[in-house]
């Protein structure tokens, strides 16, 4: 059954995989093996194995999509790209993302480092918890990984070999390109939104600047091959204690522009935000925090990126000896900023329109309510898309926020 792919069960588990080295070494012989499955995102199975006062995750593909079913095939390869990012990642921003213990290509699975006592950022948002340190992290983490994957930092052979390995998570592209630049944007068969939401819908999608500012946000991300992206940095991609912030699942992983990561994780944010009147009673004090964590990754992305232009530039681009200084590094922080808030607005637009919504809205059960709150945010969205220009940086972006939230 070796060359064999098969999905895992918790009682397939220990048969299958109780040889293993890196699971035996950690957890103990297979006997002792507790195992659940825990998955509970849109694609994959995610088993904890426990045994011996320790655990382990077992991440595997399923050859479909597990949100909808086998009538939506996804290929396993995924599991393939998400260990050489989760690889680089790791290289790039050491501690931030769990410890690979294992990789099984053939069976489109990884086993890694059981992260705990975290959980899902976005619960804790929704919950009303703050994180010490995250903007910190995450600005960090976009500003490292957007850098380092680039032609400002890789050897230019080594960077257009990687592009080209990465070119063929075709199949997860194609989820994003379908679902976040386009079916938001028109009928499409598995778009869904709250009924009270159809008087905005139906003018979003009648207005030709918007659809047209999604399509050119699209150009982008197919064809601006600038660095490695995680492709999918939400709220839920982050796990989290009260102190500590980890980064997750870039099965999404492809060659795209550096303003992608940050845009997509900046509007997860601003979800967060336009839903916590929802959530509680006396919102103000987390949505200002939320505010807060906006405009300190924004800060720690563009002085950790700054760091890296000034101490470690040894790609093609920008090279010392054609004297490049400050205001070069302005041009190209101001490109990597417009591209990220055209990708915010987007995912705005396509966590309320589309297929995949998020927890923020969704569990909202008064739709009048909820279908207000979307409101908020798809108008800033389509302020974002259409009118990037306006927005120069993270206080004018957070002066929008206030100016939405305020409708
Ligand atoms: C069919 S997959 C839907 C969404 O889930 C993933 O986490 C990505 O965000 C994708 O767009
Ligand atoms: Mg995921």
């Amino acid at each position: 059954h070796d060359d064999r792919y098969e999905a895992l069960t918790p009682e397939l588990l220990p048969e299958r995989l109780g040889a293993l080295d890196a699971l035996t070494s950690r957890v103990g012989s297979a006997e002792g093996w507790q195992v659940e499955e825990v998955g509970d995102g849109n694609l994959n199975l995610v088993f904890i194995v426990r045994g011996q006062g320790a655990a382990v995750v077992v991440k595997q593909a399923l050859p479909y999509v597990r949100l909808v079913g086998d009538s939506w095939p996804l290929p396993l390869t995924r599991a393939f790209f998400e260990h050489e990012a989760l690889v680089r990642q790791a290289a790039r921003d050491p501690g931030r993302v769990p410890e690979v213990l294992h990789f099984d290509r053939t069976q489109a699975l990884i086993v890694m480092e059981f992260l705990s006592p975290h959980v899902i950022l976005r619960g804790k948002l929704i919950a009303g918890e703050r994180v010490e340190g995250v903007a910190e992290a995450l600005g960090r983490f976009c500003a490292r990984t957007a850098f380092y994957g680039s032609d400002l930092s890789m050897n230019a052979e080594n960077k257009k070999a990687d592009a080209t390995l990465f070119l063929d998570n075709v199949a997860l592209c194609d989820i994003t390109e379908q679902l976040v630049f386009t079916d938001p944007y028109c009928k499409a068969e598995r778009n869904h939104h709250t009924p009270e939401l159809a008087p905005i819908v139906a003018s979003l999608r009648a207005d030709e600047a918007v659809r047209d500012a999604a399509q050119f946000m699209l150009i982008r991300f197919t064809a601006g091959p600038e660095t490695l992206c995680h492709g999918d940095l939400h709220t839920g991609s982050i796990m989290c204690t009260d102190t500590e912030t980890r980064v997750i699942d870039p099965e999404f992983g492809f060659y795209g522009p550096m303003g992608f990561d940050l845009g997509m994780l900046l509007a997860n944010f601003l979800m967060a935000y336009f839903s916590q009147p929802a959530h509680r009673d006396s919102p103000d004090e987390m949505q200002d925090w939320l505010l807060s964590v906006v405009m300190e990754t924004c800060a720690t992305f563009e002085n950790e990126f700054a760091r890296l232009w000034t101490e470690e530039r040894t790609g093609i681009l920008f090279p010392a000896r054609l004297g490049h200084g400050e205001a070069a590094l302005r041009r190209l922080m101001a490109h990597i900023w417009n591209d990220a808030m055209g990708f915010c607005g987007c995912e705005m637009h396509r966590r309320c329109l589309s297929l995949a919504h998020n927890a923020d809205f969704e569990t909202i059960s008064d739709t009048g309510l909820r279908a207000r709150l979307e409101a908020r945010n798809l108008e800033m969205g389509r302020q974002l898309l259409v009118a990037r220009g306006q927005v120069p940086d993270a206080s004018a972006l957070v002066a929008l926020a206030h100016e939405y939230n305020g409708k």
